[in-house]
């Protein structure tokens, strides 16, 4: 597969988002798969032998995350590990942590993916850091109050209003790749068609962490909203406008994806705090960034940075004074 047809780009155009089956094969997710069972099962060991875990009975990835998800006072001991971002909190631990392995790397500069990218943004691609693991577990294994978009349901938003305005201008693309199929019955994406025509709409503090910020329900128009679905090794694009969401996970099952995120070389990201690199460059191919580790120094020297108080980790705040808005209440 190179990149889209012009058929794929008149709908994504139209819609402001687009659903393309097929762009990881099995080889692929198994190396995504492997990565992670490697670190479930550290991550796990290490909880268990600090006692904040008891030893895990499930054999599959899926049931141990779950097991695991279900002892843990506080999911983050684990849920960090597996994330591909830095949390996304205003002060940040020594030890902050995330996923920065190979096969993570990998997939940020999978070719045909950076094929996809391409067609839509252009040949000189630059990975912006505004990227999540998402392994959602059944709704009902989640404590009622859960509301964070890594583990449960995400709130209604544009990706552009999830950045900093010094990225407005930014020609950001959203690639959500799925690792598990999506559907509406696990919690694939939703969107509203054609809402990337409009302005950007009014989005409202989050409630819990400022960073969650979201579109109340009452302005947007539900009767139009479509569910995403799309099979494992499947990928939807979205536009940075697009109003979009993801369902509930009602299945027995995790619900796994990664969304990750592209723009053309030298625009700012939105999010300087964190680190983004050249994917690719059709201008100056030497310029791509192809060693792992690398990429991961990248992040562990931006962590170093935000603990050292030399530059500020704020996330959201562009929507705070909307806290009064009858909407937001
Ligand atoms: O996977 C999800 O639940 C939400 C992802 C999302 O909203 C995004 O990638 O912008």
């Amino acid at each position: 597969m190179a990149g889209l047809t012009a058929q794929q780009l008149t709908e994504f155009d139209r819609d402001g988002y687009l659903v393309v089956e097929d762009v990881l094969d099995e080889r692929d997710l198994e190396a995504i798969r492997s990565a992670y069972r490697e670190i479930m099962d550290r991550e796990c060991a290490n909880l268990v032998a600090a006692g904040h875990l008891r030893p895990l009975r499930g054999t599959t990835f899926s049931e141990r995350y779950i097991e695991a998800l279900g002892q843990l006072d506080d999911m983050y001991l684990l849920y960090q590990h597996l994330d591909i971002s830095l949390p996304m909190l205003e002060t940040l631990e020594p030890s902050a942590t995330m996923s920065t392995g190979k096969a993570v790397f990998d997939l940020l500069t999978h070719p045909r993916l950076l094929d996809v990218a391409e067609s839509v943004i252009g040949p000189e691609i630059y990975s912006n850091p505004v990227q999540h693991t998402r392994i959602k577990p059944p709704r009902a294994c989640l404590p009622e109050t859960a509301t964070d978009a890594n583990v449960a349901a995400t709130l209604w938003h544009q990706d552009a209003a999830v950045i900093e305005p010094s990225g407005d201008d930014t020609n950001m693309l959203t690639v959500w790749l799925a690792v598990t199929d999506a559907t509406a019955e696990n919690g694939c994406l939703i969107a509203v068609p054609g809402s990337h025509r409009g302005d950007t709409t009014l989005h409202c503090p989050g409630k819990i962490f400022q960073s969650e910020i979201y579109i109340p329900e009452a302005i947007l128009d539900m009767a139009s909203v479509v569910p995403l679905e799309v099979k494992a090794g499947g990928m939807v694009l979205l536009h940075k406008m697009t109003e979009h969401g993801s369902l509930e996970n009602n299945s027995n099952d995790i619900r796994w994806s990664f969304d990750l995120r592209y723009q053309p070389t030298g625009q700012p990201t939105g999010r300087d705090v964190f680190p983004g690199f050249i994917a690719r460059s059709a201008a100056d191919p030497n310029a791509a960034l192809t060693d792992p580790d690398e990429w991961a120094e990248l992040w562990w020297e931006a962590r170093d940075r935000i603990v050292a108080g030399q530059v500020e980790n704020k996330f959201g705040g562009r929507w705070n004074d909307n806290a009064t808005q009858p909407v937001c209440a």
